[in-house]
């Protein structure tokens, strides 16, 4: 392991939410919730605002409602927030080659290996410079761990949190780590986590105390021997580059081709318990499941299914490998079989969108699954228009705006940018011709082409208060305050010369 806090890691906070707040100058400051509005919708992120009232990840959207019903409740826009990624992660790659993304707003950096750090000092001062690139770039804040170990640089980063930087001092991370509970450690899902309550080893400290061999005997030879290593802050993984680590898979060739179609199944299961075994001592869980069979004539087949949420259980692993060869012919023999794991994420609470969607994400492939999923959809023209809480529209006569809410034929619309005032409130018919979907507006810097500011002068202040028909509207926030700075006067310009202090 090495000796420098060199290893980054970096998360944004409350990513989807912020992304809204920094769109939407009516919600800044304010709670906002965002994830899948239906019945069956589940909150994807709530903004620090809303968390004050308990609302967070994966809880019942209808349950957040109860607890929080002035937020905003808006359907995510899966495609902006993957945009903005983009652009923090290019700023993590002018970092380091070594960059390994871990979902849409997270990744570990090797400093080291970039030669932007080499000590204590020097990697203060890149996490610092790195914060304050990605608020001139995005005009969002993410959170910095820096350790000597890619565990402790996200144990780092998650106590950042908000807006912050935490950097563990080499030789204070054991005694860091032993109050912590050990689903702190990476590898230690729900089910794992229950497993070693059962036996009553609460905190990574109760894991050192165990000792290997008890570990070894309760989780078996691999994860036993990875998690007492990682108990005394032992942990040599090396960050990865994003190719490598997108997905773990295993695979065995076999001497003699398998013909026998039972025996095909048993060397499936256990393929799929190796590569879960390989998923969670890399602290990972993922999405996809893919199969790979080779028959005897060397042809090479592929299958996968994505499932509702990202998984590091070893029985939903199987189960799905199980299905996937069901549509496999094996007739003639088998050379070669593998099971692998992609769309990694590094949490593994069912996902939120995907419940929403139910199961129509498994017939489709990509994006458009991902769309599904999320509950997420776009703004459509035609017979029947559909208006989704928080997405982009514009008015031919108003300019630039955002759906508030909809119902009984009315839609309700902010008329705001990312750089105006805090805008006002419109409501239209639904089938309303002035009104069309729109493009998310770039949320540091004026975009050619647009030239209004909606936040002066127009609207109607009998529209502030902006409830739709029918209390499906985006929430109780208001407009007219102040500007808050985080417009393009703000923006790029002040930000970018913020230097590490
Ligand atoms: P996180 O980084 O876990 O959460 P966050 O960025 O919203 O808040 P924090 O400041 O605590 O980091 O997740 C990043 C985004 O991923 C989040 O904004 C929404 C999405 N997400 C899901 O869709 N499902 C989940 O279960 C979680 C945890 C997050
Ligand atoms: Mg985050
Ligand atoms: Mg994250």
């Amino acid at each position: 392991m090495r000796t420098a806090p060199t290893v980054l890691h970096l998360d944004m906070d409350a990513f989807f939410a912020s992304v809204e707040q920094a769109s939407k100058p009516s919600l800044r400051g304010k709670a906002v919730v965002v994830g899948g509005l239906g019945p069956r919708g589940v909150v994807a992120t709530a903004s620090y605002e809303a968390r004050v009232f308990g609302v967070r990840s994966a809880l019942p959207m209808a349950q957040a409602r109860r607890l929080a019903p002035n937020a905003a409740y808006l359907v995510p826009r899966f495609a902006f927030y993957r945009s903005i990624s983009e652009r923090v992660m290019e700023l993590l790659r002018a970092l380091s080659p070594l960059v390994e993304p871990l979902s849409l707003d997270e990744a570990f950096v090797d400093l080291e290996a970039g030669g932007a750090a080499w000590d204590e000092r020097s990697a203060r001062q890149a996490g610092a410079k790195l914060r304050a690139d990605i608020r001139a770039v995005t005009g969002l804040t993410g959170s910095v761990g820096l350790a000597a170990s890619k565990m402790l640089a996200k144990i780092a980063s998650e106590r950042a949190k908000p807006d912050g930087l935490v950097l563990i001092e080499p030789g204070t991370e054991q005694a860091l780590l032993a109050p912590l509970s050990v689903r702190t450690l990476p590898g230690v899902g729900p089910a794992t986590g229950d497993h070693l309550r059962r036996v009553g080893l609460h905190t990574v400290g109760d894991l050192a105390e165990a000792g290997e061999d008890e570990l070894v005997r309760l989780l078996g030879k691999a994860h036993g021997h990875a998690l007492y290593a990682m108990s005394l802050a032992r942990d040599d993984r090396s960050v990865v580059a994003e190719r490598e680590a997108k997905s773990v898979s295993v695979e065995d060739t076999y001497d003699v081709d398998i013909h026998d179609r039972v025996r095909v199944g048993v060397e499936v299961g256990r393929l799929a318990d190796r590569c879960v075994r390989r998923l969670r001592t890399a602290g990972l869980s993922g999405r996809t499941i893919v199969l790979k069979v080779r028959r005897y004539d060397f042809s090479t087949l592929t299958r996968s299914e994505t499932l509702r949420g990202p998984t590091d259980d070893p029985a939903v692993v199987r189960e799905a490998a199980a299905r996937l060869l069901d549509s496999v012919d094996t007739t003639g023999g088998v050379r070669l079989l593998g099971v692998g794991v992609s769309g990694l994420a590094d949490y593994t609470q069912e996902d939120l969108f995907a419940q929403a969607a139910g199961e129509r994400r498994k017939e489709l492939p990509g994006e458009e699954a991902e769309a599904a999923a999320s509950g997420e959809e776009r703004p459509q023209a035609g017979a029947e228009r559909r208006w989704p809480a928080g997405h982009d529209v514009r008015h031919s006569e108003y300019g630039h705006g955002w759906v508030q809410g909809s119902g009984l034929g009315r839609v309700t619309v902010r008329f705001e940018t990312p750089w105006s005032a805090p805008g006002r409130v419109r409501t239209f018919r639904t089938d309303d011709r002035a009104l069309h979907p729109a493009d998310p507006l770039p949320l540091t810097e004026r975009g050619p082409g647009d030239g209004e500011d909606s936040g002066d002068g127009e609207g109607d202040p009998s529209g502030q208060n902006g409830r739709g028909g029918d209390g499906r509207d985006a929430g109780g926030t208001r407009g007219g305050g102040p500007r808050d700075g985080r417009g393009p006067g703000a923006g790029a310009g002040a930000a970018a010369r913020v230097r590490p202090g």
